[in-house]
């Protein structure tokens, strides 16, 4: 049974404008009342790619979302607006029912339909995905509310054969087309990085798209979407010296592992850190004044509840967001922070955790730097 659907309305930027006023409390109390909003500055790289239309085909295609009208009330991003890594294969065949084979390691293999799993779907609620490449624009980032099956049962129907099997997730990917018949895409868990995990049939109620994975695919939550595996196809409990899959090296140091591990057993969770960035400037009008206000996204990290401290042009010091409030580990948040720049240049924009016990790889490692170009204070 499918939940309730929870389809996000796609605003217009009217009625986004207006709701970005609604639903932000100004900070400082009462700044913005009364003025009145101008066209947003420039954060750069934001300008170069095309947003929100697929592009290119099978492991070329992408999809990226634009972020810049994000508002709170549009935090679950529509299907077709979904980013995109990796479009359908060309050779995916629908014509036969969808199995999901589970074998390997175990005393008798087994088999289940996707159509099993789409009538066995709940609701597993809203999560976030971002791709472990996201860079500039980074718009390979969204959040979609899921429903499918957990992983944890579909395990049950087996018996492994090993207290210390793992567990291969594999789809197919078999692409025409130059250089593109590569080894399907696959990942290697133990069964406790499962824990949380869900074959996925189902995007903001609607069946998964063709380009989502078209009829199932894996969902970890908290980690980069590579271990995401779309048009999933095969569960194979692997022994202990099992190889790392091609497609984790390719994707180890973007998971943030020591050098390339020839082994799963020495990978690293691919697990995503509290992290953030802005995603728009915005300047209003107020009386002979000009404000401006930074809004951005945070998401990631193991933990709900954190604070983030940013930092705006690089002789600035850090200061503590104004408004971050993340209920919710499993999604981002928007935030957002009023500011008085000091004359027009461009300013850097950095975000940092002052809670050193919080891991931040990725925001440390200046990867989400933004740069804004001011032109008038
Ligand atoms: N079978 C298969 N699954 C895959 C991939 C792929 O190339 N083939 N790409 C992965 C990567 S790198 C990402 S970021 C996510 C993207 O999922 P999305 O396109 O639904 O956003 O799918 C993952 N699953
Ligand atoms: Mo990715």
């Amino acid at each position: 049974m499918i939940g309730a659907g929870g389809c996000a309305i796609l605003a217009g930027p009217a009625s986004a404008m207006a709701a970005v006023e609604r639903a932000f409390q100004p900070e400082p109390a009462d700044a913005l009342n009364g003025a009145t909003r101008l066209s947003d500055a420039s954060l750069g790289a934001s300008h170069r790619k095309r947003f929100g239309v697929p592009t290119g085909r099978g492991l070329a295609g992408r999809l990226h979302q634009d972020h810049t009208k994000l508002t709170p009330d549009g935090l679950v991003t529509p299907n077709e607006l979904f980013y995109i890594r990796t479009r359908a294969p060309s050779r995916l065949d629908h014509s036969r029912p969808w199995v999901l084979r589970l074998g390997g390691l175990v005393e008798r293999p087994s088999e289940v339909l996707a159509s099993d799993l789409a009538a066995r779907a709940r609701p597993m609620g809203v999560h976030l995905l971002e791709c472990a490449g996201n860079g500039a624009p980074f718009g390979l980032l969204s959040a979609a509310e899921w429903s499918g099956v957990p992983v944890s049962e579909i395990l049950e129907h087996v018996q492994p054969s090993r207290r210390d099997a793992r567990v291969l997730v594999s789809g197919f990917d078999k692409h025409t087309g130059k250089n593109l018949d590569q080894a399907g895409a696959s990942w290697i868990f133990t069964r406790e990085q499962l824990a949380d995990a869900f074959f996925a049939t189902h995007m903001n109620g609607q069946p998964l798209p063709r380009d989502h994975g078209e009829p199932v695919r894996l969902f970890v939550p908290g980690w980069y979407g590579c271990a995401c595996i779309k048009w999933a196809n095969e569960v194979r409990f692997v022994g202990g010296d099992e190889p790392s899959t091609p497609h984790m090296r390719e994707f180890a140091s973007r998971t943030h592992q020591r050098g390339v591990p020839r082994l799963a057993r020495n990978f690293r969770p691919a697990s995503i850190d509290l992290t953030g960035m802005p995603i728009r400037v915005e300047r209003w009008r107020k009386g002979g004044s000009l404000i401006h206000r930074v809004v951005g996204l945070s998401w990631g990290g193991d933990r709900p509840l954190e604070s983030l401290s940013i930092q705006l042009g690089e002789r600035a010091g850090y200061q503590p967001i104004e408004s971050l409030e993340r209920k919710t580990k499993n999604t981002w948040t928007l935030w957002s922070h009023m500011w008085q720049p000091k004359g027009a240049g461009s300013y850097d924009i950095r975000l940092r955790c002052d809670d050193r016990q919080v891991r931040t790889r990725r925001l440390d490692s200046g990867f989400y730097k933004r740069t804004v170009e001011i032109e008038d204070v």
